[in-house]
């Protein structure tokens, strides 16, 4: 069964497709035209559904989206849904990570992903799954596993980052296992993808 996913993030692909091992998942890359994504709500709702629609339009197949970030309580929660473009696109991680360790220091360090999947079904209709996991800035990065803000996302009841854990325990808990867990779980009542 083929899954397609409006994202281009290859590490989102990846974590789809070591929650989804039945599903053979594809994305924005598997397509032979290049589909303009214009990304500009103010919600992650907002944003998964204006991704989902865009592949749907092309398609005209049931497809899903995922619109995500880090809400830093700190920061008045941001990057929030500018979690990618926040510092400009290409500034690395490295330097986004300690951005946020130095704008917590002496403050609250508690922050949180969200993520929200969108679904358009057959029909064309907009459905969404949110999930979200709270965690702490850490005081440094730590860990080579996962991607983006990982290093820095200190999950209490792991004691440590979740990049520092691997695959399986970070999907096992995160906003994205959660989101795509409501997913499913609405799916299986009878929506067929
Ligand atoms: P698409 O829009 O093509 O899906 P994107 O990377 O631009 O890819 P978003 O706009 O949803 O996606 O931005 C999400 C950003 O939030 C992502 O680039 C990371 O910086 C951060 N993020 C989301 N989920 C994360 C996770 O599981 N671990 C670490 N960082 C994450």
């Amino acid at each position: 069964k083929t899954i397609w996913i409006a994202t281009s993030n290859q590490h989102k692909v990846e974590e789809f497709k070591k929650m989804l091992p039945e599903y053979n998942v594809k994305c924005l890359k598997d397509l032979d035209q290049k589909i303009e994504i214009i990304e500009n709500g103010t919600t992650f709702e907002e944003n998964a559904i204006c991704k989902a629609k865009s592949l749907y339009d092309v398609l005209h197949q049931p497809v899903i989206s995922d619109d995500s970030g880090i809400e830093v309580d700190a920061m008045d929660k941001k990057p929030g849904v500018y979690s990618a473009r926040w510092m400009g696109e290409n500034t690395s991680y490295e330097i986004k990570n300690q951005a946020i360790i130095d704008a917590v220091k002496g403050k609250v360090k508690t922050a949180r992903y969200v993520c929200v999947i969108a679904y358009i079904d057959e029909m064309g209709n907009a459905h969404t799954y949110r999930g979200e996991v709270e965690g702490q800035i850490h005081s440094c990065p730590v860990g080579e596993n996962g991607f983006g803000y990982d290093p820095i996302f200190y999950y209490p009841p792991f004691h440590t980052t979740l990049a520092n854990v691997s695959d399986e325990m970070k999907n096992s808990i995160s906003h994205r296992g959660k989101a795509l867990e409501l997913f499913l779980e609405d799916l299986n009542r009878g929506k067929d993808l």
